[in-house]
């Protein structure tokens, strides 16, 4: 009988290791937020004004529930209370963003808000006195307002104000903060903010605006870099890096036509970012600086709407990142664009892809997000074999639904996805060391309000007090950090086992 035992045991260790893999050891796992979506605060103690503070406040018929980010999560006035709840759930960093605005409220470094460096320093002391590491992101969408009436991100001035400002953060918080995003997904600011209206400052500038600013925040990213690289490295001991997004593109057929449009449309979309930084020659994609010198030119205009770095520029930006920063958080299939889709100019005529949903995958509470687990394996191996293997942290990574507290499609769609970035790391051979789930709570949603949450904690927007409730997949995650391993068995007490 014990043999028997025994012998089962075994056959199950070995069998359950090959599906069950576990985190290394040294994987690191944290939780993310982004200033304007959780602080609040909006106009306290010497905060200037950004631009979402300028949407939500004069153009509120945009955001699903007219709704602000005026208190949020009043993280302002929390973020003392809320390291124990991230210490509670056992992460080993937490990611936030810096308010550009607070800091220097007009933008230029010539005037920096003590109130803004108290509160970040309350914040930051707090989180290594209870063995939490920030992780901070300098740029999470909320440029100061007076640098968009000079333009934004178009304008290209605005690459040295961000080396300034970065020079502020290096400066006051470096001695303590060792991890540093310059950028939270360039792409998507720049496509929301200058192509399709879709985020602040809701500028429609498609196929044009959107490349120019990508241009100059490109050009910010290098120099902020290079600034820490010759004047805070050797003393302070940290890393820059970058953090991109991108979906997986899946070709729509096998037909040789629709693997080229999905290869496009993420040389295009992702590459945009990753080629100049990551790649061993730098630059953007040849296929991107092809194809738009060469609608630009069938549109009439004299150059192309893709502007070009200097040599110099190339070799600032190449190799400027110590990891590779990656959001993801669905799939896409990609087929040809039919002739006369779409209206020039626009990345997606640019691209000459396009991109849809299956109406059979697992939906969210966002209209975009669809869960397609498979897809971020792809993507993973996709970076190895483009990039040379670089090491990536997953910055974001998280699913949408209305709130609930037993929250099981939430838990579904982490354990999926973290079970194919296990088979990433041991299968593939992907570099991957780090995970971090979006997000720490409930918060503001751009433009979707409070209407879509993405929190581990639940948040109630009604009260005053704004509470903090820890949902069912908030147990689940903690259960994975403690035991380093996917289990789709492990239900906590508080709640009913979910089905999968
Ligand atoms: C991240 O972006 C952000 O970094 C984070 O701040 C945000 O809260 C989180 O995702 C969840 O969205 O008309 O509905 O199709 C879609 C993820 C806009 C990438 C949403 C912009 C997803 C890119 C507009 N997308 N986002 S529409």
């Amino acid at each position: 009988m014990r043999l028997i035992l025994y012998i089962t045991t075994l056959l199950c260790a070995c069998s359950c290791y090959a599906q069950e893999y576990a985190f290394p050891p040294n994987f690191q796992f944290g939780v993310a937020t982004a200033a304007y979506q959780v602080e609040g605060g909006w106009n306290s103690s010497g905060k200037g004004e950004n631009i979402w503070d300028r949407l939500t406040h004069t153009r509120s018929e945009l955001i699903t529930d007219g709704s602000n980010g005026d208190i949020a999560c009043d993280t302002y006035n929390k973020a003392i209370e809320d390291v124990q709840l991230l210490k509670s759930l056992g992460v080993d960093f937490y990611r936030f963003s810096f308010s550009w605005s607070r800091i220097l409220p007009t933008g230029t470094a010539n005037k920096i808000n003590p109130d803004g460096i108290r509160y970040y320093n309350e914040m930051i002391d707090e989180l290594l006195a209870n063995g939490i590491k920030p992780f901070a992101t300098m740029y999470h969408w909320d440029l100061p307002q007076p640098l968009q009436e000079l333009g934004g991100w178009p304008n290209s001035v605005i690459a040295d104000l961000f080396a300034d400002y970065a020079n502020v953060l290096y400066e006051n918080f470096g001695d303590r903060i060792k991890d540093w995003i310059t950028f939270n997904e360039v792409g998507v600011f720049c496509g929301g903010g200058y192509e399709s209206a879709s985020m602040a400052p809701a500028y429609n500038g498609a196929g044009f605006g959107v490349y120019l600013c990508g241009h100059t925040v490109l050009r910010a990213h290098g120099k902020a870099y290079r600034l820490y690289e010759s004047k805070y490295k050797a003393s302070q001991g940290g890393r820059v890096g970058i953090t991109i997004d991108s979906g997986w593109y899946e070709p729509a057929s096998e037909s040789p036509v629709d693997i080229e449009a999905a290869e496009t449309a993420i040389q295009m979309g992702f590459g945009w970012f990753a080629h100049p930084i990551f790649s061993t020659d730098g630059d953007y994609p040849p296929v991107m600086k092809q194809r738009i010198a060469q609608k630009s030119a069938e549109e009439g205009f004299s150059r192309s709407r893709l502007p070009e770095f200097t040599s110099e520029e190339i070799a600032e930006i190449r190799g400027s990142s110590d990891f590779f920063g990656l959001n993801h958080y669905t799939t896409n299939r990609c087929t040809i664009i039919p002739d006369g889709w779409g209206t020039p100019p626009s990345q997606w005529t640019d691209a000459g892809a396009l991109c849809s949903q299956d109406a059979d995958w697992e939906p969210s509470a966002s209209s975009w997000l669809k869960v397609v687990p498979w897809g971020f394996r792809k993507l993973l191996v996709w970076i190895k074999n483009e990039y040379n293997n670089p090491e990536v942290v997953v910055t974001e990574n998280g699913f949408s639904d209305r709130g609930e507290l037993r929250d099981c499609r939430r838990i579904n769609y982490y354990n999926s996805y973290l079970e194919q970035l296990l088979k990433a790391i041991h299968e593939d051979g992907c570099n991957v060391s780090g995970y971090t789930a979006w997000s720490f709570m409930d918060n503001f949603e751009w433009m979707r309000g409070f209407t879509e949450r993405f929190g581990l904690y639940y948040v109630d927007f009604n009260d005053p007090n704004r509470p903090r409730t820890p949902k069912m997949s908030y147990y689940v995650y903690k259960n994975i950090l403690a035991t380093k391993r996917v289990d789709w068995k492990y239900s906590p007490d508080s709640f009913d086992e979910c089905e999968f």
